[in-house]
């Protein structure tokens, strides 16, 4: 069963139940899509993949992959990290040219020592591991940048990426737990720009002991206070997920100006309950779990 809740700053549901996952934003479709593979008797680690790989390819979605807003001198630039149920962590950053850059960050950590690769180092490698080279500026992309371009204006948006950036986490048939997360950043940012998605403890945390989080929204202040991490050792000192959600949105908002800004949290216990919050109204997300038929 496929269903969007709305955090909304408001209590947010925390059935706690497994199989399930969960995704920042309406991204039903790739929900589904990882959905499908946990009941195909794929793992989280397959489903999280599989999840995010929907937007990724989806050139109508513009915070993430192809069809991303490009950064203000108009290169896609895409950052994404996985982690899975041992806690291994792989992530690229500032990599182009590559359309599935969660699916990249999976094989650094499976096929190398290294947990993060960047920029042309990580495109070398996801073209020795057989990815393809891509262009991930579309038209209408690019047509927004051009506009964009006449007052060069960098002004992050609250909710614009309403349908995009995606974080994922999921737990499977066998109580394993993963996540993912894949952006292509803020729009307009300056080159070279890496946000919290692909920074582990940041935008993604997993610890299968505990639970995971994950984080959408403006990086640098999910970055300076480590959002995911928090939430997971929220969790850990005996928080609910709404809880740890609440609390990491609370260490922003305590520190930082937040009038203008927004950054999200999702958190998933290692039981199946669900926590969500965000600084401003306009939060949602995606859940699949078994739907109870009486
Ligand atoms: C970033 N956190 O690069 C990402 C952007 C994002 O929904 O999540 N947008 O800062």
């Amino acid at each position: 069963m496929g269903v969007e809740a709305l955090s909304n700053n408001l209590k947010s549901t925390t059935m706690a139940q497994t199989p399930v996952i969960i995704a920042t934003w309406k991204n039903l479709k790739g929900t589904d899509a990882g959905w499908q593979k946990m009941q195909k008797g794929g793992s989280s680690l397959d489903a999280v993949e599989a999840c995010a790989a929907v937007p990724e390819a989806d050139a109508e979605d513009m915070s993430v992959g192809y069809g991303g807003r490009p950064d203000r001198d108009g290169f896609v630039t895409l950052d994404a990290c996985v982690m899975d149920h041992k806690g291994n962590a792989g992530s690229v950053n500032f990599l182009q040219n590559i359309m599935h850059p969660t699916a990249v960050a999976r094989k650094v950590m499976e096929k190398t020592e290294h947990v993060m690769l960047s920029g042309d180092g990580a495109y070398q490698f996801a073209i020795e591991q057989g990815f393809k080279k891509e262009n991930l500026l579309t038209e209408k992309a690019k047509k927004e940048w051009e506009e964009w371009k006449k007052k060069s204006k960098y002004e992050p948006v609250i909710n614009s990426e309403l349908h995009d950036t995606i974080g994922v986490l999921a737990i499977d048939n066998n109580n394993q737990m993963a996540g993912a997360c894949s952006t292509s950043g803020i729009a307009y940012k300056m080159h070279g720009r890496v946000g919290d998605s692909p920074i582990i403890g940041s935008g993604l945390f997993v610890d299968s002991e505990v639970g995971a989080a994950c984080a959408t929204g403006l990086g640098e202040l999910v970055m300076k206070t480590l959002g995911s991490f928090l939430i997971e050792e929220q969790m850990r000192m005996g928080k609910s997920p709404q809880e740890a959600c609440e609390e990491a949105v609370k260490r922003i908002t305590s520190k930082y100006n937040y009038a203008n800004v927004q950054v999200g949290f999702l958190a998933l216990s290692k039981g199946g309950e669900i926590g969500a919050y965000a600084i401003q109204k306009g939060f949602v997300y995606s859940v699949y779990i078994m739907a109870r038929i009486k």
